[in-house]
């Protein structure tokens, strides 16, 4: 049986490099290989069902027309020279009515390479003169903090962990999001390194931990200039080439530690304890995670998290620095690949966290009146499920949807297009927890009537009358621009090639600011600011489960899922282990099991993040609780930063849900 290269495409730090076994044309078995020397031939085990996501009952297999109530979930199949027709004329009827801007892509393409996502469909669509979709779902506070900062200088590269004498995970949680930096973190612990936790939950790294800060979500900003100021009253040398020093400085002496622990209800001593720990080791690095993001102070938390390591004087040393996302470091030809000059004329801009109000009480003018979705599962992944569905049952609004599964938001679409996974396309990978660039190949055929998206983006094209061959290029002309003819061809020959070696901040790379500096107070990020979380009731978190991986692979999992709460909270409400329970709060409800948890920090329940509807006991996700707020920086979402109620669900609840 060949056994076949592949690349996971999953939007997870680690693009495992993939051994598949192909048996009679089928994907038989998905194991890792040794490609990427990072992930080295272990993953893990959600993708080693990938094959059931491939061949599941709920593939999309044909291009499909609706013929039930929107949302129902039934349609009738068709062709596609009839569906992309069908597109090509509604695309028309609302150009000529209201202009492109009521076109509206909605993608976030986490889980795509570099041809899937932001290449062909940003070429189609800028050439059609579509609205824009800020892409904010993640990243965009903690992408936009550091750039400002540090500007493109590459991050501390997982392998690097091994070296360090201290470690601090602020907000992430490796054990399931990045399973690969979990073994180098072990290194440095049995080398004698320090290891700090910052997060509201005892993650499974915490536990092992010499040191656990539960601060109070959304705090985080506090505790890092507490830590600035301790470590600049210690007299502790900061990089030379640092701008902003004094104004950070000035900022952080507002948040002496004994006043810190009391707004993060952290002990001060803990807090004394990192800032002693973390300026006597060296090289230290810091690892921020995205979970520090995702409320209204997310972007400044971020900020001063990423200003520790120029404080204290860590960079210059293999091992010591930090570390966020390092997909900015690729020597990717981003313009030539997205081509914004194919647009006839500036478009508008609308973010994407937004879409359940853009569709319904607060709509853009023109309105969005035609809706095309693919790499994206909004109705489970985007903040404010209720408008979201309010919005997509709209008879007035076309929806096309390209999926691979029949996913919740399918469900909705006027025409569903069936799309490839990753062992039936061509893909260039780079990664945001690594410097390995991979290629690779189709492995078995398209499974059904499936296309990639740029095939499909090249047929609307021609039906819509382009003539620029730009604005309809696939992939090998993709991959051309993508990259230098010689990195390509390695790419190709090798399936990896380690793209960066040797990173030593401020040793080997360095800021790409405008100055060339590290900026610690940067304009485009405002004054140090922090704002008291406000509201009342329970802290709702949805972090990342090691069951899904945003909402893939969430179809596999039928039981329902559960909301964990702290015994101390559960006796305050008279609520019991295993009972049904009703979360609640001004934009919706979810009913699931409840788990007791000593794991959380009184005051915090928390959610998967990436539930199906079917999950649950109402067809409600976490994000039918999170409100569709902005953070500070950036326009990311709060995904933490909603507040809800728990109680009972009464029988007569449960009975009708069946
Ligand atoms: N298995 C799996 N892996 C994944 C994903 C997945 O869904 N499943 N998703 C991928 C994606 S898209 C991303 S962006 C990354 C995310 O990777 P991570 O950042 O590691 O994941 P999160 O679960 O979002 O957040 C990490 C931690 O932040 C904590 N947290 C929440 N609020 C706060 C706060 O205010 N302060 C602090 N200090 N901590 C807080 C949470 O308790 C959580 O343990 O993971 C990727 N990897
Ligand atoms: N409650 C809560 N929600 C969250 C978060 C949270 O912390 N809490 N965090 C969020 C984070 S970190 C992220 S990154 C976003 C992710 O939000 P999304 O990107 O919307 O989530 P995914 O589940 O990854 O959805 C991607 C979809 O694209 C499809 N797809 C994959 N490949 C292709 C392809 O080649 N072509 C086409 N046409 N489709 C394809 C997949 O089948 C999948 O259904 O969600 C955010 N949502
Ligand atoms: S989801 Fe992450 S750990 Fe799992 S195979 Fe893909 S890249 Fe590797
Ligand atoms: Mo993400």
């Amino acid at each position: 049986m060949p056994v076949l290269d592949s690349v996971c495409p999953l939007d997870c730090p680690d693009t495992c490099s993939l051994s598949v076994t192909v048996d009679d044309g089928r994907l038989t078995r998905v194991d890792g290989s040794h490609r990427n020397p990072l992930t080295d031939g272990f993953i893990c085990a959600k993708v080693r069902r990938y094959a059931e996501r491939v061949y599941s009952p709920l593939r999309v297999l044909h291009p499909q027309r609706r013929v039930g109530a929107k949302g129902e979930g039934r349609f009738e199949r068709i062709g596609w020279d009839e569906a992309i027709a069908l597109i090509a004329e509604r695309f028309r009827a609302v150009i000529a009515a209201h202009g492109a801007e009521a076109i509206l892509p909605y993608h976030y393409g986490g889980s795509n390479g570099l041809l899937g996502d932001n290449a062909a469909d940003a070429r189609f669509f800028a050439h059609l003169g579509a609205s824009e979709l800020l892409t904010s779902l993640c990243a965009m506070p903690t992408g936009a903090a550091y750039r400002a900062l540090y500007g493109t200088m590459p991050g501390v590269p997982p392998q690097d962990y091994a070296l360090a004498r201290g470690i601090i995970l602020w907000g992430v949680n490796p054990s399931a999001t990045s399973i690969h930096l979990v073994p180098y973190v072990r290194a440095a612990q049995v080398a004698g390194a320090f290891v700090a936790v910052v997060d509201p939950r005892r993650t499974p790294l915490a536990r092992t931990a010499d040191l656990h800060l539960a601060p109070r979500p959304g705090t985080d900003v506090v505790l890092a200039l507490a830590m600035i100021d301790a470590l600049r009253r210690r007299g502790v040398a900061a990089e030379a080439c640092a701008n902003g020093l004094d104004e950070l400085t000035r900022a952080a002496a507002a948040w002496p530690v004994a006043r810190a622990a009391a707004e993060c209800d952290v002990p001060a001593a803990d807090i004394e304890r990192l800032v002693e720990a973390y300026a006597a080791a060296s090289p230290a690095v810091v690892r921020c995670g995205w979970g520090v993001e995702r409320n209204h102070n997310g972007g400044q938390a971020v900020r001063a998290i990423l200003a520790l390591p120029a404080v204290a004087g860590k960079f210059g040393v293999r091992g010591g620095g930090v570390t966020m996302s390092l997909s900015r470091a690729y020597p990717i030809r981003s313009e030539r690949l997205q081509r914004p000059d194919l647009a006839p004329r500036p478009r508008r801009v609308l973010n994407m966290v937004q879409l359940g109000r853009l569709l319904t009480d607060q709509p853009p003018t023109p309105p969005i009146q035609a809706l095309y979705v693919y790499n994206a599962n909004p109705v489970a992944m985007t903040p404010d499920q209720n408008r979201i569905l309010a919005g997509l049952a709209r008879e007035d609004l076309f929806t096309v949807v390209h999926e691979q599964v029949m996913t919740d938001t399918a469900r909705f679409a006027d025409v569903l297009l069936p799309a490839t996974t990753i062992f039936e396309q061509t893909e260039l990978h780079r990664s945001y927890g690594h410097y390995v660039l991979q290629y690779s190949e189709p492995v078995i055929a398209p499974v059904g009537e499936s296309l990639t998206n740029p095939q499909v983006f090249a047929r609307l094209g021609r039906a819509l009358g382009f003539t620029d061959p730009a604005a309809m290029a696939e992939e090998e002309a993709l991959m051309a621009d993508a990259l230098d003819d010689q990195q390509l061809a390695v790419v190709r020959r090798d399936g990896a090639v380690t793209v960066r070696d040797g990173v030593i901040q401020l040793g080997t790379v360095f800021p790409s600011t405008a100055s060339g500096r590290v900026e610690l107070c940067p304009p485009e990020l405002g004054p140090v600011d922090y704002r008291p979380p406000a509201g009342t009731g329970l802290v709702l978190l949805s972090p990342a489960s090691d069951r899904t991986i945003n909402s893939i692979f969430g179809e596999l999992h039928t039981r329902p899922a559960v909301l964990a709460m702290h015994p101390d909270d559960a006796a305050a409400r008279g609520l019991r282990d295993g009972q049904a329970v009703r979360v609640f709060n001004e934009l919706g409800e979810v009913h699931v099991p409840l788990r007791l948890s000593a794991e959380l920090r009184p005051g915090l329940v928390t959610l998967p993040k990436g539930l199906w509807r079917s999950s649950t006991l109402n067809g409600a996700t976490s994000t039918a609780l999170i409100p569709d707020a902005l953070t500070d920086i950036g326009g990311g979402a709060c995904f933490n930063d909603a507040r809800v109620e728990v109680a009972p669900l009464s029988r007569r609840e449960i009975k009708d849900q069946g």
